[in-house]
């Protein structure tokens, strides 16, 4: 398969060129210094105002043992553009051909976990699962998952990444077992009485016929055991997706079934699904996620052997964000300053040790914790999309 191994990785093989080509002229001429090297962007693709941090634990296995220190946010903190989210001080020989890597592994990251977190919000409290591992490069689909899932996802499809996790993966049933079966009520019993108890029954009621009759059809063969219907329509039969989940709701309901709730998947974005929030409970939410824009993060040395020193337009300096606790101010300081606001009130430093000496100073949060920081800054920063 065309992939690099994490030995490849770590050997500098996925570097760009100009990076061991750096080193060997430096080594050539016997220079090394310190220095410190700075990741942010300056602007967010799409518009965006705000942006998630994520990818931080990777890059913390990636600089292990490379005696450089690091600063960072930690993930899943909600950054803006400007703001540095890490800082990489140390020899520069010994880190500088890691520069492709650790901003691929934020870049990708922080790009999908911050559009799972503008579907989040636009899916209210609704579930949001993410469906798009088949998408991209199946060897990366823990990463993808895990990025979904910190956004703000319930849940994810794949069983490795569901495993790295530490939740069940969620899905329903393809239209591949109602073809197979070839007969969708026979397809819905064979499910039912062939799956494992604790899996949801969520019947995919659009393969054949009409997701009404499909939807009623799945409900008097489960009854009280069908948990949901799932709605995949092809792009070629929404006419009014809204109009077709009001009427599969009617008819449910009007028979008895209010229990059964209704998952629509199938080409969402953050901007289609609002619509549909009155009558879906559920969404499944593919290529707008694993597909989602990378987060254009450079990284920059800011100083030199303790002195300020960078190129033309990027400010110099070691620096920190500081957030203020009384008044919620933000702003971008150097390092050496005292964490306090000029509003009188308690600051925090944004950018925590991460790594000192190569050595991990904090122990790496659950990805349920990192989900859990995400929703909490969402709701208190008072953020929307
Ligand atoms: C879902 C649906 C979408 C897939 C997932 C991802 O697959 O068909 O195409 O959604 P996206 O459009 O947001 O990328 P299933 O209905 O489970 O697919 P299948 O036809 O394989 O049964």
């Amino acid at each position: 398969m065309h992939i690099a191994t994490e030995s490849d990785i770590r050997a500098g093989r996925t570097a760009d060129v100009y990076f061991p080509r750096t080193a060997t002229v430096l080594r050539h001429f016997g220079i090394d210094k310190r220095v410190t090297m700075e990741v942010r962007t300056t602007t967010l693709p799409g518009g965006w105002e705000w942006a998630v941090l994520a990818g931080v634990g990777e890059v913390a296995e990636l600089l292990a043992g490379v005696g450089c220190s690091v600063e960072c946010m930690p993930e899943g903190t909600i950054f803006f553009p400007g703001e540095p989210v890490l800082t990489i001080s140390g020899p520069y020989l010994g880190f500088g051909v890691y520069e492709t890597a650790l901003l691929g592994l934020l870049c990708q990251a922080s790009g999908i976990a911050t559009k799972a977190a503008r579907i989040r919000l636009a899916a209210g409290g609704r579930t949001v699962v993410s469906f798009g591992a088949r998408r991209m490069h199946p060897a990366l689909a823990p990463m993808i998952e895990r990025s979904a899932y910190l956004g703000g996802c319930d849940g994810v499809a794949t069983i490795l990444a569901a495993e790295q996790i530490g939740i069940p993966p969620s899905g329903t049933m393809p239209h591949a077992l109602v073809l197979v079966v070839g007969d969708s009520v026979q397809a819905f019993r064979m499910f039912d009485q062939a799956t494992p108890a604790e899996v949801p029954r969520i019947c995919l009621v659009d393969t054949l016929q009409d997701e009404k009759f499909e939807a009623l059809a799945a409900a008097e063969a489960l009854g009280d055991r069908l948990f949901g219907v799932r709605l995949d329509t092809p792009g070629s039969r929404r006419g009014d997706m809204r109009a077709l989940l009001r009427e599969v709701r009617w008819e449910l309901d009007l028979r008895g079934f209010g229990h059964v709730l209704l998952m629509v998947s199938g080409g969402l974005d953050e901007d289609s699904i609002p619509p549909l929030n009155a009558y879906a409970q559920a969404y499944g939410v593919g290529t707008a996620i694993s597909n989602a824009p990378t987060i254009n993060f450079a990284a920059d040395i800011v100083e030199v052997e303790g002195r300020p020193f960078a190129k033309r337009g990027k400010e110099s300096g070691h620096k920190n964000v500081l957030r203020c606790q009384a008044c919620d101010r933000r702003e971008i300081v150097p390092s050496a300053t005292s964490p306090a606001c000029s509003c009188g009130g308690t600051g925090e430093m944004l950018l925590q040790p991460l790594l000192i000496d190569g050595q991990r100073v904090v122990p790496e949060a659950s990805a349920a914790d990192i989900r859990q920081r995400v929703l909490r800054q969402i709701s208190t920063l008072g953020l929307t999309r």
